[in-house]
């Protein structure tokens, strides 16, 4: 795979990145992007749908049953290539900032330390009444399992449709976005505010902006550079041609 060696000279030169990325970069790993996890016995539900503080009211079981069924599924899964070429890159430039709308956690099982989570952890749970974090609870086999402090119904620690970003996250995403040189924004469908606004607020403050996807999303053509592929790939094959 070939860059365009602006693009190569660009990456050399700067000293403040900021990468956002998506589900498409846990694809490599088995893990569903969130628009295409409706497989087998969850064919007939919408994510869209089920990520809302609306369907736990409603269904809280289903939910639950959800994200047990996904918190195991990415209990499985390991880093690829994509994660390690981006910790690769955190170690070789001055300030690196690496947010990610992934709540399977593998970037930070990768080694990726400069991690800004924006959208939770699906493998820590959180009491829906009063938010606070909850390690253990009895186990009745009545789903979802109830709050030890208050009886609140139990809940992923994620964000929903809906809800707020965590306090300071996005917060810290934005400021990496404005301050940064170069902006990367991969296997992400671009679509999900208020993350989606991120690299257009990057290339206002007058970034270099890179997408790497397999498909077109909306900031394909805003991007400076867009390259189409798996960034398992395309993110091993950039670190090759800048710093081999
Ligand atoms: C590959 C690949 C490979 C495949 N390599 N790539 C402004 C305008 C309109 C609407 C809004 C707005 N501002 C807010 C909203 C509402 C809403 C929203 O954005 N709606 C849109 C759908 C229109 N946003 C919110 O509600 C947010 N909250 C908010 O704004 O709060 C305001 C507030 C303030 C104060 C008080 C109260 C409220 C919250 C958004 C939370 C999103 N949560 C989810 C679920 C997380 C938990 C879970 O995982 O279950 O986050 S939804 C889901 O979408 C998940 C993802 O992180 C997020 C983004 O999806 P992503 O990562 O882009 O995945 P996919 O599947 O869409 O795309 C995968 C991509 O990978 C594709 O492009 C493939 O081509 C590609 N790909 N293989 C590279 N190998």
């Amino acid at each position: 795979m070939s860059f365009p060696l602006e693009l190569v000279q660009t990456i050399r030169a700067v000293k403040d990145v900021a990468v956002l990325t998506g589900a498409g970069v846990s694809a490599e790993s088995g893990v569903p992007t969130f628009r295409e996890a409706q497989t087998g016995l969850w064919v007939r539900y919408d994510p869209q749908e089920l990520a809302t503080p609306e369907a736990f009211r409603d269904n809280p079981s289903l939910v639950w049953e959800w994200y047990a069924w996904r918190r195991e599924l990415i209990a499985k899964a390991r880093p690829n290539p994509g994660h390690y070429a981006l910790v690769d890159m955190e170690q070789r430039f001055p300030s690196f900032a690496l947010i990610t709308q992934n709540v399977d956690g593998l970037h930070q099982l990768a080694g990726s330390k400069a991690v800004i989570n924006l959208h939770g952890n699906i493998q820590l749970t959180k009491c829906s009444q009063e938010g606070i974090l909850v390690e253990k609870w009895e186990d009745t086999g009545v789903i979802p399992p109830r709050c030890p402090h208050c009886g609140g119904l139990l809940r992923p620690d994620v964000v929903w449709f809906g809800e707020a970003l965590p306090p300071g996250a996005f917060n810290a995403a934005s400021q990496a976005a404005r301050r940064c040189d170069l902006f990367f924004s991969i296997g992400t469908s671009s679509v999900v505010e208020p993350a989606a606004s991120l690299p257009y607020l990057a290339l206002e403050h007058g970034a270099v902006v890179v997408e790497i996807n397999p498909s077109e999303t909306p900031l394909t053509s805003a991007a400076t550079y867009a390259f189409q592929g798996p960034s398992g790939q395309v993110l091993s094959a950039l670190v090759e041609a800048v710093w081999s």
